[in-house]
């Protein structure tokens, strides 16, 4: 061998050992939030990194503070990036650096005011939001008065549904679940004497197989709609628009986890979850009753089709 002939296959080794450079031993930091298909999805995830070697730790974490924790890279990736609840947090940290966008599921997702078929009876306009807005008393609580009452997610979801309810002049008065259990108690409750109920919801989610359902249509999402008060109907105020209604579902990662965990890395770019997956991963939660661990290894253990070949 020549010279030249041993140099080019000095890099070549080089080219083929920095390729396969082994990840941190350093756990990667999955945080986890209040939502059953997102908390399953995590153990997925990292239950597929344990399987390449990879050390995990779960952090329960607010899901919108989330993408300041990625930048930083005190959290590592964020498995589900709604665009409805956190395309504007996902958007202000991705402008500050040490975010990005690693994939896109392969998901259309919707969040926003919902309400159970039988409330159509007590206000036949629905889905429009003006019908809605007209039967407002029909959704009076003793806590709302004459007013209706929406019922929304955890505050941290951030829906700015009380600005939305001024913005757009409804009567309605927001009063926010704990949980989202405590929105599925209150869905079950209504349905027993078919009492006219709206709350948010979102979709790809278990409710649908179990509450037939519709979203209440406002006037169109429009980009810009909460940064500018000229966008939307309303021309003095943010949030007149509805929530998309084609929604991304995306992944996003601190941007040293390429260099640190590069094998992990490789396989997160490929990972991606239809509807009816991430629907199926909320039941295994919130219906069959499992654990999100325990969810997760079955859902693994049934799928191996699906993921392994992004393992390779
Ligand atoms: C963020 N969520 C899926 C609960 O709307």
């Amino acid at each position: 061998m020549n010279l030249r002939v041993l140099a080019a296959a000095a890099v070549l080794a080089l080219g083929a050992s920095s390729a396969h450079a082994s990840d941190s031993a350093d756990p990667i930091i999955i945080p986890t939030h209040n939502w059953s298909s997102q908390i399953v999805m995590s153990n997925v995830v990292g239950q597929i990194f344990q399987s390449l070697g990879n050390s995990v730790e779960y952090v329960s974490t607010d899901s919108q503070a989330v993408y300041e924790a990625v930048r930083l890279g005190d959290a590592t990736l964020e498995v589900e990036v709604w665009e409805g609840a956190f395309g504007k947090s996902f958007r202000a940290a991705l402008e500050k650096g040490g975010i990005h966008d690693v994939a896109t599921h392969n998901a259309v997702t919707r969040e926003d005011w919902w309400y159970p078929m039988w409330t159509k009876e007590a206000c036949p306009g629905l889905p429009d939001w003006k019908a809605l807005n007209e039967c407002a008393a029909k959704f009076a609580t003793p806590e709302t008065g004459d007013k209706g009452r929406f019922l929304g997610g955890p505050v941290d979801w951030l829906k700015h549904d009380q600005e939305k309810v001024d913005a757009r002049g409804m009567n309605f008065v927001v009063v926010n679940a704990g949980s989202a259990a405590a929105l599925w108690a209150e869905i079950a409750a209504a349905e027993k004497t078919k009492k006219p109920i709206v709350v948010f919801n979102w979709t790809p989610n278990f409710a649908e197989a179990v509450w037939p359902g519709e979203f209440v249509n406002f006037p169109e999402w429009v980009e810009g709609c909460d940064k500018d008060p000229a966008v939307g109907p309303n021309p003095d105020k943010l949030y007149d628009c509805g929530n998309p209604a084609n929604g991304y579902l995306k992944i996003a990662a601190w941007d040293g986890m390429k260099e640190k965990w590069p094998k992990a890395y490789a396989t997160l770019q490929k990972v991606s979850f239809t509807n009816a997956q991430i629907a199926e991963m909320a039941k295994m939660v919130d219906i069959d009753g499992m654990e999100p661990e325990e969810a997760a290894t079955a859902w693994l253990k049934a799928n191996e089709a699906i993921w392994k070949p992004w393992t390779q």
